[in-house]
């Protein structure tokens, strides 16, 4: 594995981190293994509670430093990360591949949503603009401007290893915050590897120990993140339980918080959609990263009249489906990430049986030479009723439910009908159609396409969800004022003092 000593991953490594000061191993070791082939890859040490105090300290004090440097001095610094993720993207794409299972065309796709994000950054490092007003008073003038928070908490999640945490880092230190990164416990060699290639470009450039820190742990590490008030800002991505506790924690203290929670997903078919899209779209949104994306497609609600139509092409698709080893760059799904999601991803197959859903292509385990791991299974497509519990529930898995409609005020309804408010798309060359499933009538999701699938959103806009998906935006557009707290400024230039609202206060 040539890509494990390219990215400076050994048998054992250390694990909490500042920077480039790396803490001794004081309790567990987190080991991890491949979905690919069940093989060790290698382990990493736990945080524990001494340990946290200790990088928080650091962090903090890293803060008095970091935030008066000029932000397109930070941006500089964001820029040279995406450099080294340029020379590095075979290797950290081939890691993230093989730590987490995904296709290698997305391993190195992740990798690139990483080098985008900064490119990003650094434009904004010159861009993080407030606004100006008009005063009502003679001789004032106003206007707001932006300041870090101070520590970021990024608690990510196994199915993006290294992409999410870069959204968040990124805009987070352009903007003048420190990081704490807890990782999720399925994916530390990838956060590993990400925090040793900051460490050395944050060395080179002088940037002082404790603005990259690096938590590896389990949930424990994640609620200190979210106890603490010295945590400014706490970014947190997963399941809506977790997300649920985080906030509640958080908002406790009223700390900020910024969450990104579970999706189900929906396409419609309309009889004016293109099937030469919709059906490689569906396909990808479906199975792509084995249907553990927060976008992954879980729903297809698709017309009555090309209902039949749209059942035979997506069959057609799926046995055309390469499945196995990830690391071939043919190969369209690899494995879940571990046991316990085959245990759910079989779960949801018998509820949904059990429920009524008729499934017109089968899932099971996959077997034998090549699947020894026992994390390899088929994705398979259902037909049910739309409002079945387990249609109106995340699994994590490649399992797509077909259901069918009549009017688009009802494909929308079935679209709206789930908890979650991630993502969706419409299948239309009609604009009408188009412009009623985006109108405030329309889709009640953070993200809605026209003629692209769920998943696969670039950096630029805002990324994120409503209802249960919990409302937080992350990477484009002005995500970056998450990071940043606005200061309003009233300055008066006039010798006298007029107050505001035309109040008389005679005095002195
Ligand atoms: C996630 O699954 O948490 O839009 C993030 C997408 C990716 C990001 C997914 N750019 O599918």
């Amino acid at each position: 594995m040539n890509f494990l000593k390219a990215l400076d991953l050994h048998t054992d490594n250390p694990g909490v981190s500042t920077g480039t000061h790396w803490f001794p191993g004081e309790t567990e070791k987190i080991v991890s293994a491949s979905p690919v082939d069940g093989r060790v890859i290698g382990s990493v040490f736990s945080a524990s509670e001494a340990q946290y105090q200790q990088v928080v300290a650091k962090a903090q004090e890293a803060f008095t430093i970091w935030r008066t440097w000029p932000a397109p001095k930070r941006g500089d610094i964001v820029r040279q990360i995406g450099e080294a993720l340029r020379q590095k993207k075979d290797e950290l794409g081939k890691l993230v591949s093989y730590e987490m299972g995904k296709s290698l065309q997305e391993g190195w796709g992740e990798v690139q949503e990483m080098i985008d994000i900064c490119d990003f950054a650094v434009g904004l490092s010159r861009q993080l603009h407030g606004l100006t007003m008009h005063s009502e008073r003679p001789g004032h003038r106003m206007y707001e401007q932006y300041h870090p928070l101070g520590i970021v908490g990024i608690i990510s999640a196994f199915n993006f290893p290294v992409a999410v945490w870069s959204w968040n880092a990124m805009l987070a230190w352009v903007c003048g915050n420190v990081c704490i990164w807890k990782p999720s416990e399925k994916t530390t060699l990838c956060a590993v590897a990400c925090q040793k290639m900051v460490a050395e470009i944050f060395e080179k450039n002088e940037v002082p120990e404790g603005v990259c820190n690096l938590l590896p742990g389990d949930k424990t590490a994640g609620e200190w993140l979210a106890a603490d008030e010295r945590i400014a800002l706490v970014s947190a991505t997963g399941s809506t339980k977790m997300g649920k506790a985080v906030a509640a924690t958080v908002g406790q203290r009223l700390g900020k918080q910024l969450l990104e929670l579970g999706g189900n997903n929906a396409i419609i078919i309309t009889p004016e959609a293109d099937l030469q899209i919709a059906i490689p779209a569906a396909a990808f949104g479906a199975v792509g990263t084995a249907g553990q994306r927060c976008t992954s497609t879980r729903r297809l609600i698709v017309h009555e009249t090309l209902y039949e139509a749209v059942k035979d092409r997506l069959v057609k698709a799926y046995g055309q489906l390469k499945i196995g080893d990830p690391l071939h760059p043919d190969t369209h799904m690899g494995p879940l990430i571990d046991a316990a999601a085959v245990q759910a991803y079989h779960a949801a197959i018998e509820a949904c049986r059990s429920q009524g859903g008729q499934f017109i292509v089968e899932g099971g385990a996959l077997e034998g030479s090549g699947f020894e791991s026992g994390c390899y299974v088929k994705p398979c497509i259902a037909e049910v009723a739309f409002d079945l519990p387990i249609v109106q529930t995340e699994t994590f898995a490649p399992i797509l439910y077909l259901m069918r409609y009549n009017t688009l005020e009802e494909a929308i309804a079935i679209q709206n009908s789930v908890p979650q408010g991630l993502s969706s798309s419409i299948m239309t060359n009609n604009l009408r159609e188009a412009e009623q499933f985006l109108s405030a009538e329309g889709s009640d999701c953070g993200i809605a396409n026209v003629n692209i699938g769920t998943s696969g959103a670039e950096i630029g806009g805002a990324f994120g969800g409503e209802k249960e998906t919990g409302g937080g935006r992350e990477s484009g557009s002005d995500a970056w004022k998450n990071y940043m707290r606005r200061q309003t400024n009233t300055i008066n230039y006039s010798a006298r003092l007029p107050l505001a609202q035309g109040i008389r206060f005679d005095i002195g």
